[in-house]
């Protein structure tokens, strides 16, 4: 061996030392609810952080136009559709669907802490709501269901109420997924499917941190109510459909403080509100512009 690859070897462990506690920090793998991730940002790009359907531009533009369809209606009856839905009390069943053998409740004090979360985060917008029947049912198929056959067979065995009705379904969908839920003008063509399904981790005191103080349940309720997500559209007119939430090229998530994704539109990204991909103890905001738009598509599409 020269002297020179004594050196090298002398050094060698003091050069992994320097270089592993980085390596090591990199490689740590993101794990949600027993799926592992290479990293938080791989969890976000696979599309579990939320299954909602993500619409395309054309679905957009024509739903934006029942939107204005809808609001000269309202105008030329001489009504005021952001006045009527004030303090309006939705209905909430919520559905524990649990393992066969009764594995993976939550408690009852976090079905109320739920409920709880979803109150504080919407209180600015003038709804409130109210737990109105709690049902467990134990069906292994349902349990780990993360949409398709068994959500159909699940919620039409199980949905109760009118396009007012809120109803939530905590279940152990797995592949990391937190929650999906379906577009209050999708109940007429189909009202059996509508309501919002989360992972039963996810709900206060669960175990899917960084997502565990109910914030995916608020984030679903805000699709229920008709919010797109933050980033919907990327940096391109119209975005999300709301005018105060700047635009946001992609999903955030972490707590990235001062991102700036749309360089060229005005504003800091959104990353506090609920509508994007942040961590639960991140996310906090509902806009004005979002609070006006929930008014406006409940009295569209759930007023009964
Ligand atoms: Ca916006
Ligand atoms: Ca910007
Ligand atoms: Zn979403």
């Amino acid at each position: 061996m020269s002297t020179i690859q004594r050196a090298v070897r002398a050094l060698m462990p003091l050069a992994l030392a320097a270089v592993l506690p980085s390596l090591a920090a990199a490689a740590q793998p993101f794990v949600i609810n027993g799926t592992s991730f290479t990293s938080q940002k791989a969890f976000v790009d696979s599309g579990a952080r939320c299954s909602t359907h993500q619409p395309s531009e054309l679905e957009m533009r024509l739903q934006a136009a029942q939107e204005r369809s809808w609001l000269a209606d309202q105008r030329a009856q001489g009504r005021d559709p952001f006045a009527q839905a004030s303090a309006v009390s939705i209905p909430v069943h919520f559905h524990v669907i649990t393992s066969s053998s009764g594995q993976g409740a939550p408690s009852s004090q976090q079905v109320n802490d739920q409920i709880a979360v979803l109150n504080a985060a919407y209180a600015s917008s003038g709804f409130s709501f109210a737990l109105a029947s709690v049902d467990t049912t134990a069906n292994d198929s349902w349990y780990v269901c993360a949409g398709g056959a068994c959500e159909s067979q699940m919620k039409s065995a199980l949905r109760q109420g009118g396009a007012n009705a809120l109803n939530i379904y905590s279940n152990n969908m797995g592949g990391g997924l937190l929650g999906w839920a379906t577009f209050p003008w999708s109940y007429a063509s189909n009202p059996s499917n509508d309501g919002v399904v989360i992972l039963t981790a996810s709900m206060p005191g669960g175990s899917a941190a960084p997502y565990d103080e109910g914030d995916t349940g608020t984030h679903e309720v805000g699709h229920w109510l008709g919010l797109y997500h933050t980033f919907q559209g990327g940096c391109r007119n119209p975005g999300d459909s709301v005018s105060d939430t700047p635009a946001e090229r992609s999903p955030a998530y972490g707590c990235p403080t001062n991102r700036d994704s749309c360089r060229a539109k005005a504003g800091k990204d959104p990353i506090t509100n609920f509508m994007d991909y942040t961590d639960d103890a991140c996310m906090n905001t509902f806009s004005a512009g979002q609070n006006a738009r929930v008014v406006q598509m409940f009295q569209q599409y759930r007023a009964n």
